[in-house]
């Protein structure tokens, strides 16, 4: 109990130092955010099939997927991809099998917005991965590192951090492309990837905390879920539920929000409207910026908020589009 008291209070006021304008508040809010996320996801009963599956047992899952190589040009090979249910096709591209990488791992929380983003580019280029969920209250798994934040992602032996440099980092890797090459579209594309950073990912926090209701029932969940001690999934329910409301406030302010729904539906549309009738921002097949939103959004998409933008805005069709070409996770057992 003496342990539940000590874990609630160092919760609490890491929260606290978060509503604050504290040194540590993002890392803190972020954290509680994967928990209150991870809760909500699992807690989710109305999502697709095609995401419940992904969420409930993203492992191995039997494909139902038919894949078929249609060429290789360049670095890259294009590959059908068609769901059982027999919806669109779409083509996906994949690493020449030379340039992936032989082990990857990635330490993660698993309804991080970040890390989100980077299983979205392994799971879309079909890079087989190992997961290692860190606790996010004692981070233990990552005290080898001095880097305290996820995603951090060992690419054969080489410690990568930072969602948006792992990214880029890998398409080097597996791609040969320099950022000084780049093309206009490319120019566009990082553009909208530095608005994901800059501003989507900021919009999505004050949602998911936006009232007791919501952050209750994701808190509800997370006790029977994610990498807690039997005595954190005690005290983070009650902790957690405290802290959203310091949390909330505080992203609201820092981040000039005063209708979080309303700044939702706006960034939606505003992905939207760049598209410009196109499939995906990188035209008939998603580019980096197609997978940043994409990877952002997943943690998100069958939660309550998540469902109100779907529901609100024209951002469903791409999102859906998105789903299918990305397909099943590439990750493999650790
Ligand atoms: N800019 C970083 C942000 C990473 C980040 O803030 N991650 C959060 C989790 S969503 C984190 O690890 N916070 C530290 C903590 O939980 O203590 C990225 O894009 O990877």
């Amino acid at each position: 109990m003496r342990r539940a008291s000590t874990l609630a209070s160092s919760v609490l006021s890491r929260t606290l130092a978060t509503a604050h304008g504290g040194a540590v508040s993002d890392a803190t809010s972020l954290s509680i955010q994967h928990r209150l996320l991870q809760a909500a996801l699992y807690g989710s009963r109305t999502g697709n099939a095609h995401s419940q599956q992904r969420w409930f047992s993203p492992l191995f899952s039997s494909s139902s997927v038919k894949r078929a190589s249609v060429g290789a040009a360049g670095a890259l090979i294009a590959v059908v991809t068609a769901t059982s249910l027999g919806q669109e096709v779409y083509a996906k591209e994949s690493a020449l099998p030379e340039a992936v990488p032989k082990d990857v791992i990635l330490y993660q929380y698993e309804a991080c917005p970040f890390c989100n983003k980077v299983k979205a580019f392994l799971d879309y280029y079909d890079i087989p991965y190992k997961v290692v969920e860190v606790n996010p209250i004692s981070r233990k798994e990552i005290k080898w590192s001095d880097y305290k934040k996820v995603p951090i992602l060992m690419v054969d032996g080489e410690q990568l951090n930072d969602s948006s440099a792992i990214i880029d980092k890998l398409s080097e890797k597996v791609f040969s492309k320099k950022k000084a090459d780049l093309t206009s579209e490319e120019d566009e594309e990082t553009k909208w990837r530095q608005w994901v950073d800059n501003h989507l990912v900021h919009v999505l926090s004050p949602n998911i905390y936006r009232n007791t209701s919501e952050a209750l029932e994701a808190f509800d969940y997370i006790t029977s879920n994610g990498n807690f001690s039997f005595t954190e999934k005690i005290t983070v329910k009650y902790a957690g539920a405290a802290a959203m409301y310091f949390v909330s406030k505080n992203l609201k302010k820092k981040y000039n929000i005063t209708d979080e729904r309303a700044a939702l539906y706006e960034a939606a549309e505003t992905w939207a409207d760049s598209l410009n009738g196109r499939e995906f921002l990188g035209g008939s097949n998603p580019n980096l910026a197609d997978l940043a939103v994409f990877g952002v959004l997943r943690p998100i998409r069958y939660l309550r908020s998540g469902k109100d933008m779907v529901e609100h805005t024209r951002i469903g069709e791409w999102y859906t589009r998105m789903e299918n070409v990305v397909g099943n996770s590439s990750r493999i057992k650790a």
